[in-house]
């Protein structure tokens, strides 16, 4: 059995799984991140896990219809889209990973769009509090408020809110917020202009591509952990967009940029991360199996599996 199987320092049960999946796409407008869950699950995906040493608990898709409402509203000053209806799902989606992380699980969520973070991590956040560390390992730095989003896409959006930087009424059930001393970002190379003010102005920890080519990717892994948990004594949440590799490693996603993480370079993080024995929770977002030819799904889909595989543990050797 793989280490990192038995060796978690904060989850309860270190050998079972929580796969939660929520096919939601409101935060963005491309059609198809709302099928690779079940997508990523047909490939296999709880069956590699259960083979690792895990036991594994699927969870129903969430039905995110349900949650839409009759009307959204419209936010001054912003031209955000489905704000409700994201706020909805990632509510019921937030309950679902708290339970699991109470429960003593790991929690894996699979998206859907990177809105789903707003859960995501509020969820994990509610059981291991302001102790929780996150690395976002993503092309983009999602950290627009709802007056600097041009798109209007929330799923551009939730580190402003995850960090407490934006807020709003609606997303009022989103505590506790994350620490921006325990927040790092890995892989980014597309920055909005009125973003990099953000993070900037917030002092946010990030890593661009051009550390990962200075340093490479080992270096830059042990910085970022160095930073947000220098110890190895707090509980960490990886939410990876698959967008963070190169499109030629990940092709079927919705906003893909050139000169991204190499296959190596991404599967290394997460093992370095599970090397950790800290993390407790993991999202993986952004598959979207409509965009590009076959091979280009399955490409991608099978990545996304295998780079979840090395985050709960799965070693070459
Ligand atoms: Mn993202």
């Amino acid at each position: 059995m793989y280490p990192a199987v038995l060796n978690n320092k904060y989850i309860k049960n270190p050998s079972s799984v929580g796969i939660i999946p929520t096919c939601y796409d409101g935060g963005q407008k491309k059609s198809g991140v709302d099928i690779a869950p079940g997508e990523m699950l047909k490939a296999g995906l709880a069956t590699q896990i259960e083979k690792m040493g895990y036991s594994v608990n699927v969870l129903p898709d969430e039905d995110c219809e349900s949650h839409k409402p009759e009307s959204e509203i419209s936010v001054e000053g912003s031209n955000v889209l489905n704000l409700v209806w994201t706020s909805n799902v990632c509510k019921a989606h937030a309950a679902r990973v708290e339970e699991q992380c109470r429960l003593g699980n790991f929690a894996l969520s699979l998206g859907g769009d990177h809105s789903l973070a707003l859960g995501t991590i509020t969820g994990s956040s509610r059981v291991y509090g302001e102790d929780l560390c996150i690395i976002w390992v993503d092309a983009h730095t999602d950290i627009n408020t709802l007056s600097t989003t041009d798109s209007g896409n929330l799923h551009g959006c939730p580190v402003s809110f995850l960090l407490g930087i934006e807020t709003h009424p609606e997303l009022a059930w989103m505590k506790p917020i994350i620490r921006k001393d325990r927040f790092v970002y890995i892989g980014l190379r597309d920055i909005e202009h009125k973003e990099r003010k953000i993070v900037k102005d917030n002092n946010i920890k990030a890593f661009t591509m051009h550390h990962v080519d200075k340093y490479g990717i080992g270096a830059v892994v042990q910085m970022a952990i160095d930073h947000i948990n220098p110890n190895l004594d707090l509980p960490i949440h990886l939410s990876l967009d698959v967008d963070a590799m190169d499109p030629s490693v990940a092709p079927a996603t919705g906003t893909p940029v050139r000169g991204g993480l190499t296959f190596r370079e991404c599967h290394y993080l997460c093992e370095a991360i599970a090397e950790t024995n800290c993390l407790v929770a993991m999202d993986l977002v952004e598959v979207n199996p409509l965009l590009g030819d076959e091979s280009a799904f399955n490409q991608t889909v099978a990545v996304g599996n295998s780079v979840i595989r090395c985050a709960l543990g799965e070693t070459l050797l």
